[in-house]
């Protein structure tokens, strides 16, 4: 069998980890692309030259035009510019909204059978205009957001009980970052909910409250320690991790940005939500009942979503 081919478009911190990663775990094929002509060549002969000693088998090409991706079987996207002083957030979101439909295009002529996973900020707009852009089946477009939250989750939680981090889970719903939806009754120490946790005594609610906050704060803790960009090791290991599963029809129940078509009420965007993702794409968003407080908080969050996808359209107008 043929190896697969991985193309990762956008060649910064997170591209370069990226293929690193995917080269590790002899995910496939990697090609590098950017714009920058010169980093996707570079950092992919880089990453090559480390593979005799790492003993792994991939070829690692870069190049700055879209026919190097041509039949690539997953897209990974963290093209664009991230957040500088003084640049608003709408900024952002009309310079990386101008990204996404160069990428889309590229995607939509010569991968159009990929499975794509967007990473570019602001991520639940981003990804909701690149499957507008590329046209791409809405099943096989996704947002990376709610394995990282929920990465970040876990080791805190498992630095509060001095527990290893596999045997906490967490259950994140909504938007990236300051309107995530922990769902603390689904995150669980070996199966047992946080808030059993709670009443056993294990952590008190206003500490549970403040490894939540901390959570959602985690983009800006890291910006703030680097000074010059945002986190890339685990966002890239968590991009990983989705592309793992649908090349190896895993079926792992990874929370995604997924496109919602009526669940949890939501029409036509996407919102971090708990899914299946296999060989199919996204082969089921898992729908759970929401008490009030989780409703609460989670329609806030589409709301906040929904407001960058108006920005998107007041920019873009094909995109209503
Ligand atoms: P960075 O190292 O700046 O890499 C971005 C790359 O995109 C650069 O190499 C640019 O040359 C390239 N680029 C810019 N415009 C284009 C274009 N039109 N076509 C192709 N390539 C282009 O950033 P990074 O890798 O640290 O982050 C990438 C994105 O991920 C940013 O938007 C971040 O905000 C975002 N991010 C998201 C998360 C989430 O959890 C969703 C976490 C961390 C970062």
């Amino acid at each position: 069998m043929a190896r697969k081919k991985i193309a990762l478009i956008g060649s910064g911190m997170i591209g370069g980890t990226l293929a690193h990663l995917a080269g590790l775990k002899e995910l496939g094929d990697i090609v590098l692309f950017d714009i920058a002509d010169g980093i996707p060549q570079g950092k992919g002969l880089d990453i090559a030259q480390s593979s005799p000693v790492e003993g792994f088998n991939a070829s690692l090409t870069g190049a700055s035009d879209y026919a190097a991706i041509e039949g690539a079987d997953v897209c990974i996207v963290t093209a664009g510019v991230a957040r500088k002083p003084g640049m608003s957030r709408d900024d952002l979101l009309g310079i990386n909204l101008k990204v996404m439909e160069q990428v889309g295009a590229g995607i939509k002529k010569y991968a159009p059978n990929a499975f794509v996973i967007c990473i570019t900020n602001p991520l639940d707009a981003m990804v909701w205009a690149l499957q507008k852009f590329s046209g791409l089946p809405k099943n096989m477009v996704v947002g990376m957001a709610g394995v990282l939250d929920s990465a970040r989750f876990r080791l805190f939680l498992s630095e509060e009980f001095k527990v290893s981090v596999q045997d906490v889970t967490a259950f994140v719903l909504g938007g990236h970052g300051d309107t995530m939806v922990p769902l603390a009754r689904y995150s669980t120490v070996a199966g047992i909910p946080l808030t059993d946790l709670v009443k056993m005594g294990w952590v008190t609610k206003e500490r549970l409250e403040e490894i939540i906050q901390r959570t959602r704060d985690g983009g800006a803790e890291i910006v703030g320690l680097l000074k010059t960009g945002s986190a890339y090791y685990a966002p890239a290991a968590s991009a990983i991790e989705m592309a793992e599963s649908y090349l190896k029809d895993k079926k792992r129940v990874l929370p995604v940005a997924a496109h919602l078509s009526g669940q949890y009420g939501v029409k036509d965007m996407y919102v971090g939500v708990p899914t299946i993702i296999g060989a199919g794409g996204v082969e089921r968003i898992v729908e759970i009942d929401l008490n009030k407080a989780e409703q609460e908080a989670f329609d806030k969050s589409v709301a906040a979503v929904a407001g960058l996808c108006e920005a998107c359209i007041n920019i873009a107008p094909a995109l209503k």
